[in-house]
């Protein structure tokens, strides 16, 4: 049996960073991964950190490599009708930008850190059940070289993302799910290949949505819309390149080279919430309580938000400060998670091809593309929602 303060199921993003923030206030927790070290250290996701985040990283000390090797960006370029517009992001909200910083370096630095401060990460240890959640001593039920064992906690953090136990531990009836699924997928490349645009490009056509982005000055990493269960094998890399390269090309001559293709994957498109993100003493945060569609760059941001504001729930409630902040956590975290998911829907909307055969909606949508190119209010919008919301309020930061 393991004693501590906070269980943390899950170590992606939302369970070390919550870790990482609770160490500096004092307060103990052991965090407890299914998978393995590397496998988390390597696996490739999310790239575009917000503003918020990146300012949350380098406050608490976590930030020192990202700044090293994040490659900031001041704007991103839409791609319609075979022209291009870029949207200055940093001239449109007053001096705000993004960094493309891969999700798997985040979590080796965040990994590194807990290390270095002695805090334990059990890897390959996968939580199987929770129980006690009305009580005061909940607890996590894990399996340790095939016997059952159990971590005895003040408070249980479930981090374990889209597919964990804690959403499932939740009894049925005190709940609500709110769930969309969208007709189509993401095929996405790690390519050993120099981006071909300095800035990420969010390309509309009429095959279907395409991205552009990049890991570092030497890795380019690419998606294209396809659909929703598309078998890999049917994607050979050559396959991939030319779909990318029509989909990019401009009337004024952008064209793609190909390049050795690292890794690719296929991810559903999908949103998820759930209401309210909190059962006594178990607390949701990142994909275990929400998921957004990848166009709005939001699901690791939202993560971050999250883990900040129970950190800060926590921290008040261990000082002797009451249970205020615990009790707003679900709603203050859900208000964010709602811009978030009108933001990333309405971007997913305007660019992806939902019906091959729906030529009004592929007109309308050239038609909100043009009216973002030529009208600043439109602009200063999207380009508020990207490079996100200040942590601590929901109002426009410029
Ligand atoms: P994670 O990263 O899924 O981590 C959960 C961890 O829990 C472990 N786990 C368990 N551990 C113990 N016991 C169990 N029973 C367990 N069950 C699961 C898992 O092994 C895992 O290590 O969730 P977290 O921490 O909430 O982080 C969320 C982010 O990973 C996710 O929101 C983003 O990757 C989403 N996302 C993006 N977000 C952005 O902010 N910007 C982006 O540019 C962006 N691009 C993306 C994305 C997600 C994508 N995919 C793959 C859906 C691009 C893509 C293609
Ligand atoms: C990425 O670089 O992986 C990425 C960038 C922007 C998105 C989604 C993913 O909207």
């Amino acid at each position: 049996m393991i004693r501590t303060q906070v269980g943390i199921i899950g170590a992606g993003p939302a369970g070390l960073l919550l870790a990482h923030l609770l160490h500096r206030e004092g307060i103990d927790s052991v965090v407890i991964e299914a998978r393995s070290r590397r496998h988390v250290e390597e696996r490739v996701r999310a790239g575009v950190l917000e503003q918020g985040t990146v300012d949350l990283l380098n406050s608490t000390g976590a930030g020192e490599r990202m700044r090293r090797q994040g490659l900031v960006h001041h704007g991103i370029e839409l791609r319609f009708a075979g022209r291009r517009h870029r949207v200055d992001l940093f001239e449109l909200t007053g001096g705000r930008a993004i960094t493309v910083y891969g999700q798997h370096e985040l979590v080796k630095d965040l990994i590194a850190l807990r290390m270095a401060s002695g805090g334990p990460i059990l890897f390959e240890t996968a939580a199987v059940g929770l129980d006690g959640l009305d009580g005061d001593r909940p607890l996590i039920r894990f399996e340790n070289r095939g016997e059952p064992d159990e971590i005895v906690c003040d408070f249980i953090a479930g981090c374990d993302g889209f597919r964990g136990v804690s959403r499932a531990a939740i009894p049925a009836g005190t709940v609500r799910h709110f769930r969309k699924t969208y007709p189509f997928a993401w095929l996405g490349i790690l390519a050993a290949t120099p981006p071909a645009s300095d800035e990420l490009v969010y390309a509309h056509h009429e095959r279907g949505f395409a991205l552009l982005s990049m890991r570092s000055p030497e890795i380019s990493r690419l998606y294209l819309q396809c659909r929703p269960g598309e078998d890999l094998a049917a994607w050979p890399d050559e396959r991939i390149w030319n779909e990318l390269r029509t989909r990019l090309e401009t009337r004024d001559g952008f064209r793609l080279e190909s390049g050795p293709v690292l890794q690719k994957s296929i991810a559903a498109v999908r949103s998820h919430v759930t209401e309210p993100m909190r059962h006594g003493r178990l607390f949701l945060a990142g994909d275990a309580a929400h998921i957004v569609p990848p166009t709005g760059a939001k699901g690791l941001n939202l993560a971050a938000a999250d883990v900040w504001l129970l950190s800060r729930a926590l921290t008040r409630h261990y000082r002797g400060g009451g249970a205020d902040l615990l009790d707003s956590y679900s709603d203050t975290c859900l208000r964010r998670v709602w811009r978030a998911q009108h933001f990333s829907w309405w971007m997913t909307s305007m660019l992806h091809r939902f019906d091959p055969a729906d030529d009004f909606e592929f007109r309308r949508q050239l038609g909100e593309l043009d009216n973002l190119a030529s009208s600043r209010a439109a602009s200063v919008n999207l380009a508020e929602n990207y490079t996100g919301l200040p942590l601590d309020g929901m109002e426009s930061p410029i």
